[in-house]
């Protein structure tokens, strides 16, 4: 990633075209074998690490039976084949057969939609269920299609409804676009750029003012949060690629999605009654292209979210954005007054720089904003020329 960033980021031919994979791996290998033993139920927990490229999965002539979601279970769902993109996970219960006497393959297969370059991919892995390791390990089957179950119809666990009448609406559209040689992804024609006030830092030092998204500065698309209230985040994909976005802090409940090439979510003519009524209950949500997604989750959890594609070249480019949830509260938790050695360590490894004088290094929340930056160009004198 090191080494493709700064040539993804600034052209060198590429023209933002993800660089596609070599070849695919399940374990860090290929060609996996899991012995398993007849008439047992096992729990198998599955997560797409990749940085890039989703993937199918299924184990031939076996039913997965789905219990968990990136870690919020689910009522148990059966399905022949799954989808994960980058950043996703789940669990799911595989009870093996009685009779002994063959192995079974199963595949995890890149979703080659998404590649923009051109080039010879080993886009498969294989791996076999040994049952008997006396007996061979035949190819797989070819599948016509891939059909997997759709996670929009998956309800959760503890049968969450539907969180009802949004109090706060935010939307949000995904694009691209190439400038000055280099590629640009954008929620709200903003591509993220990290603020030189660490956004966290910003919320706990600034007082009041916390609770105002311009103290934070456009270049981290700031969204502030009221406590408690239901949030609703709907995404418009206006790209050709689908984009799977993911949240911190929260589980969300994803209540409706359109079909890829769907377009807007028709806002103006839905209500809650036409949503699903215990809808999934997941943190990362493929959004199709050309079409959309409306989320929601209710603001419980005081802190400094970000928002951002799963797509790692994405991510890097500008697919982010930030949510400041509950400032004020977070004020009252958080508590801070030193900037711990911990985070002086982490400072230094993202190439933050630190004040000279270490007596800087003390954060008091006295409403005075960005005590430790007081010099150079800060965040908030961003805002307050937004602001202006
Ligand atoms: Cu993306």
């Amino acid at each position: 990633m090191a080494v493709l960033l700064p040539k993804y980021k600034h052209g060198n031919g590429m023209m933002s075209k993800e660089p596609v994979p070599d070849a695919n791996l399940l374990n860090d290998t290929q060609n996996l074998q899991v012995t398993v033993t007849p008439d047992k139920t096992y729990l198998v927990r599955i997560i797409n690490m990749g940085a890039f490229a989703g993937q199918y999965f299924w184990i031939e002539d076996h039913t997965l039976t789905i219990i968990e979601l990136d870690g919020s279970y689910t009522q148990p769902t059966t399905a022949e084949m799954i989808y994960l993109s980058s950043g996703q996970r789940c669990s799911f219960l595989l009870t093996t057969k009685s009779e002994v006497g063959r192995n079974y393959p199963f595949m995890a297969s890149m979703d080659r939609s998404l590649f923009m370059m051109a080039g010879h991919v080993n886009a498969n892995a294989t791996g076999w269920l040994v049952y008997d390791s006396s007996q061979p390990l035949s190819s797989p089957s070819q599948v016509d299609e891939y059909n997997p179950i759709d996670d929009m119809t998956i309800s959760p666990y503890d049968q969450t409804p539907l969180l009802r009448k949004p109090d706060q609406s935010i939307r949000l559209n995904i694009n691209m676009k190439h400038a000055n040689g280099a590629s640009y992804y954008f929620f709200n024609d903003i591509a993220y750029s990290s603020p030189e006030v660490p956004t966290l830092y910003t919320a706990l030092t600034s007082g009041e003012s916390a609770a105002h998204f311009a103290t934070y500065g456009m270049p981290c698309n700031p969204w502030v949060l009221q406590r408690n209230q239901v949030i609703e985040v709907i995404l418009y994909n206006r790209h050709m690629t689908n984009h799977p976005v993911h949240i911190h802090g929260h589980h969300f409940q994803a209540i409706w999605r359109s079909e890829p090439g769907g377009g807007d979510f028709p806002s103006s003519t839905m209500t809650d009654d036409d949503f699903r009524q215990i809808p999934v209950t997941r943190d990362t949500i493929v959004v199709p292209n050309g079409g959309s997604v409306v989320i929601r989750f209710r603001a419980d959890n005081p802190g400094v979210w970000l928002l951002h594609c799963h797509m790692e070249w994405h991510a890097e480019t500008g697919l982010a954005a930030t949510f400041i949830e509950a400032p004020l509260d977070l004020q009252q938790q958080q508590q801070l007054r030193h900037i711990t050695a911990d985070q002086l360590t982490l400072c230094t490894a993202a190439g933050i720089e630190l004040p000279h004088d270490s007596d800087n290094a003390t954060l008091e929340q006295t409403g005075n904003p960005a005590a430790v930056a007081s010099e150079s160009t800060t965040d908030r004198q961003r805002a307050l020329r937004y602001a202006d």
